[in-house]
């Protein structure tokens, strides 16, 4: 299994008592099988190898005493134990009273946080006919950490090993957190994480864990299947003990909490311990860290999105929780479908951020894009509400598996191709220019020009999501509005650092191109990252802008993709996105932005190769003499500067001859 499980790597058993308890022997006897007739004051610390416990886990036994040890030292040992074993003598009645006068208080001194667990141990029962565990039972009560108490003898070696393997197991399986044994009930911490236990393995949310969904639970948490029988017998317990234990043949969750119950009664803690830490819980019944933030190593150019298992469970988590099958998430179905983690991982604003239906509902377009974002931006965030969904337990292994790092951005570079899914465009320009608007139309897509202009904006969010086609593959594109304060404020690394810039002004307003072509000079001119210039609202009427270029120009003078007409009152709002998308998916390789001029052959060409897998060497030729092709213009220039150095490579020829041909036969 590749779910490390939490538990503790060594247990530190430390026996306390009073002077002339049999501490010492007790110790002694455990190692050697015989009673020491002549022993030392204090033991030396004893270490057992894991394999020949109980528990499989190494643990250290040690001794005290008070004639070798000062009131310092023993106050270090009980803060380093993680059992602490009282010893008395069952024939010494003030041995039993500084239980409670003396012992317990000091423990509990000392583990002021956590309380620290007990056990009591009665030694030298070979010297009574008589017990003492009523008495015993009566401190247990009122002390919730003793977690048990034997009575031994280090003489007769009656109990000893049991006595050591009760301290074990109270640390590896200590009823305290569970079981309240003063309510005879399970704890109010124990029943919660049982409530998202059972909802999680109730993969067809009716509230009844069926035969399947019992066996799948079973195996997951022991690794073996339930038999036949088994099953049976576990339903007819709770038939005979509870009215509504079990439902149309399945087991209620008052049934499944019944069940704990019992193995906890029964002695059986390591059952129901077993199940919690499969699911993630620590000692504390908190959901450990280890199991929500698995580390994942990111290379500093590399970025996170969600591998194929990763988008397999959500889709299928997706499918389980919208019950209308409407193909988005209602307030209820998004509200169950995050029952099992303490909040729901997005707030209200979610809906201005990706798709929603008309009714505001997150769409599973929307849902996954969410998902994508937070990968993206907050890895950690993502495996901690994968952990709280039950990622670990459905796959049989850690969030990790969910999440694929992409390669190197310099990689992608160097290969003018990028095999990422999700990519960030930074959207710049000066205020009033349009940029939250050009971010709106992104994930509003219901919406006509008119109510995306009439929307309330305020509060609006810095980035919106959304899937968009590059050559047929769908990719998820983040837009983030780079809130610019002021024109002379300098961009932060940080607002510079994207896969594709879009740089947006006002055709209407003879002041906004500036600020754009001073920040694409100051930051994009020189870096590698892809440049789009958006002219937005282009319904209005166009003006000179006072610069010394006109946008026009200016691209030209930088070789960079002229400006991208956009409105959102416009027919093809979406061309920009695919073209910012397609920039950023095939950095640097500017043929395949040729998609962008309609009607061009040529476009057609670059599809069938980015469509169709072609040897690379092809692809190599082909981009050889696309490297230029910054400098475009118009259709026509494109056609015309390709069409040449295309003839000139043979290899090629043909195929161009073809593409011509078959669209001029059109
Ligand atoms: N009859 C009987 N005597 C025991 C038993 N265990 C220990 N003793 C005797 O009790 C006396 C004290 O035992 P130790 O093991 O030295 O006690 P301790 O708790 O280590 O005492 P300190 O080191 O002084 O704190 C010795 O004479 C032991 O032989 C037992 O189970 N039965
Ligand atoms: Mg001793």
């Amino acid at each position: 299994m590749v779910v490390k499980s939490p538990l503790k790597r060594t247990v530190r058993i430390l026996l306390v008592g009073d002077s002339g308890v049999g501490k010492t022997s007790l110790i002694l006897s455990l190692v050697s099988e015989e009673f020491p007739e002549n022993v030392p004051a204090k033991a030396e610390e004893i270490t057992i190898p894991a394999d020949v416990t109980p528990e499989q886990v190494p643990t250290n036994i040690v001794d005290y005493s008070a004639a070798e040890q000062s009131e310092a030292e023993l106050n270090e040992q009980i803060k380093r134990a993680s059992v602490v074993c009282i010893i008395y003598a069952v024939d010494d009645d003030e041995s039993i009273d500084r239980i409670t006068s003396h012992w317990m208080p000091l423990i509990r001194q000392n583990h002021p946080d956590t309380p620290c667990p007990v056990v009591l141990v009665g030694n030298k029962i070979d010297l009574v006919d008589y017990s003492t565990i009523d008495g015993i039972f009566e401190i247990m009560e009122e002390y919730s950490e003793i977690e048990t108490c034997i009575e031994c003898s280090a003489k007769t070696l009656k109990n000893i090993s049991e006595m050591f393997y009760y301290a074990q197991k109270a640390v590896l399986h200590p009823t305290a957190p569970i079981y309240s044994v003063e309510k005879a009930d399970l704890t109010e911490a124990c029943k919660k994480a049982l409530v998202r236990i059972f909802k999680i393995c109730d993969v067809d949310s009716d509230g009844l864990l069926n035969d399947i969904e019992l066996n799948n639970f079973q195996s997951r948490c022991f690794n073996a299947p339930l038999q036949p029988q088994v099953l049976d017998d576990v339903k007819a317990v709770l038939r005979k003990n509870l009215d509504d234990g079990v439902s149309h043949n399945c087991v209620t969750l008052k049934g499944f909490l019944y069940l704990h119950s019992l193995f906890i009664q029964r002695g059986r803690n390591e059952t129901t311990w077993t199940v919690l830490r499969k699911f993630g819980y620590n000692d504390n019944l908190n959901m450990s860290k280890d199991y929500l933030f698995p580390s994942l190593k990111v290379p500093s150019g590399s970025t996170t999105e969600l591998s194929h298992k990763g988008h397999h469970f959500l889709t299928h988590l997706f499918d389980r929780f919208d019950k209308d099958q409407d193909r988005a998430l209602s307030p209820t179905e998004f509200e169950e479908m995050f029952s099992t983690c303490p909040t729901p991982p997005w707030g209200p604003d979610v809906g201005a951020m990706v798709p929603t239906n008309e009714k505001g509902w997150i769409t599973y377009q929307g849902y996954m894009c969410q998902w994508a974002l937070m990968t993206l931006v907050d890895l950690p965030r993502t495996f901690e509400y994968l952990g709280y969904l039950g990622y670990n337990v459905y796959e049989n292994e850690s969030q990790t598996t969910a999440v694929q790092v992409t390669r190197e951005k310099k990689l992608d570079l160097a290969k003018k191709q990028s095999s990422r899914n999700v990519y960030q465009c930074h959207v710049i320009g000066p205020s009033g220019s349009g940029k939250s608007t050009l971010c709106r139309c992104f994930i509003k897509t219901h919406l006509d020009g008119k109510s995306l202009l009439s929307e309330n904006t305020t509060g609006t969010p810095t980035c919106t999501v959304n899937t968009v086609q590059v050559y047929g593959q769908e990719k998820i594109l983040v837009l983030r509005d780079i809130n610019v304060r002021n024109v002379s404020d300098p961009l932060l690394p940080h607002e510079v650092h994207c896969d594709v810039a879009c740089l947006t002004y006002d055709v209407n307003n003879p002041k906004s191109f500036e600020y754009i072509a001073r920040i694409y000079i100051k930051y994009f001119a020189e870096s590698k990252i892809p440049v789009l210039i958006v002219a937005c609202k282009d319904d209005l009427e166009e003006v000179r802008q006072e610069y010394l270029l006109q946008p026009a120009n200016f691209c030209q003078k930088y070789k960079i993709l002229p400006p991208q007409k956009f409105s959102v009152r416009g027919h093809h709002k979406r061309d920009v996105f695919v073209k910012l998308a397609t920039m950023a998916a095939f950095p640097r390789f500017q043929a395949a932005w040729i998609l962008f001029y309609k009607h061009s052959p040529l476009r057609r060409m670059v599809h069938m190769l980015l469509l169709r897998p072609q040897p690379t060497e092809w692809l190599n030729i082909f981009y050889r003499n696309f490297r230029d092709f910054g400098v475009i213009v118009n259709d026509t220039t494109v056609w015309w500067k390709a069409g040449l150095s295309l003839a000139a490579v043979t290899a090629l020829g043909l195929l161009v001859a073809r593409v011509l041909h078959t669209d001029k036969i059109r």
